[in-house]
């Protein structure tokens, strides 16, 4: 489709300035929003992360592109968020791991779950172990989700979870896991009960999550 490949070329080029008005014509197209981030926003970030790697694209070109495909989010929010928020289905709260400075993922996470009717408490980026304990403290989540996309900080998930531990509250919450490179096993690995490979899957698997909870997040 022809608004989606100028969306995608757009996207990579990191033409952010440019990007509102096509996001906004194949709104108006009828394209579907998850053919908008699947099919080119997403799919640009993964060609750029791969050109990156490969030392054809250096890091002010992935910043590019991030901004422009956060750019494009601020569009397609809107229509995204719709559901209503008066019944509260429960809490998520989230945060991208100690260490790690992509929140694009996350971020999507955020919206899908808010579309779903879920209070979502965002931490934010490069969250260490003890601010996760905190905030769990003060929220009582039901759901406690860590995204990560760098292999090597997801080498610290044992540290978040053992915080958790230490501090007598794995029971009162369900782990969630996702990014890039988080695989199923991985999160059998460490015991996290959910994991999600993007985030429409996230947000259906919290709601079912949420139904068959025994735990109470505390309360
Ligand atoms: Co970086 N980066 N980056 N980067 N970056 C990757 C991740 C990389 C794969 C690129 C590559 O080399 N091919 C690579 C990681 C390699 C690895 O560890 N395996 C990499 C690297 C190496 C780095 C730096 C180390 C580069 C350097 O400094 N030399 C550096 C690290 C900084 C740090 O974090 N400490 C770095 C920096 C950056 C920027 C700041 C420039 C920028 C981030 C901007 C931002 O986020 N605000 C950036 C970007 C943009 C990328 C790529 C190109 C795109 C990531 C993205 O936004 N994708 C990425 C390449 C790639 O992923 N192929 C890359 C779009 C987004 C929608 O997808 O985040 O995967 P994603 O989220 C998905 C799912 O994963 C899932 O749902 C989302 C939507 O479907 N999901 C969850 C995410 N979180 C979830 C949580 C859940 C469930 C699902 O909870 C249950």
């Amino acid at each position: 489709m022809a608004i989606l490949d100028d969306i995608y070329s757009t996207t990579v080029k990191g033409a952010y300035k440019e990007i509102d008005p096509l996001v906004e014509k194949a709104l108006s197209e009828g394209v579907k929003i998850d053919d908008i981030i699947n099919n080119a926003l997403s799919k640009a970030m993964i060609y750029v992360g791969d050109k990156f790697s490969t030392g054809e694209l250096y890091m002010p070109d992935m910043l590019l592109s991030a901004k422009t495909m956060k750019t494009a989010m601020e569009v397609l929010k809107p229509h995204m968020s719709a559901s209503n928020h008066t019944s509260e289905k429960g809490t998520l709260l989230i945060g991208t791991v100690k260490g790690d400075l992509h929140d694009i993922g996350k971020n999507l996470v955020i919206t899908m779950a808010e579309g779903q009717g879920l209070k979502v408490i965002d931490l934010g980026i490069d969250v260490d172990y003890p601010k996760f304990v905190e905030a769990i403290k003060e929220n009582r989540p039901d759901i406690v989700a860590f995204s990560g996309l760098l292999t090597t900080t997801l080498g610290n998930m044992p540290a978040h979870i053992k915080a958790i531990v230490d501090a007598g509250l794995r029971d009162k919450v369900i782990l969630a896991v996702g990014g890039a490179p988080v695989t199923r096993e991985f999160a059998d690995r460490y015991g996290i009960e959910l994991y999600a490979p993007d985030a429409s899957t996230a947000a259906k698997e919290f709601i079912k999550a949420l139904e068959n909870k025994k735990i109470t997040g505390g309360k």
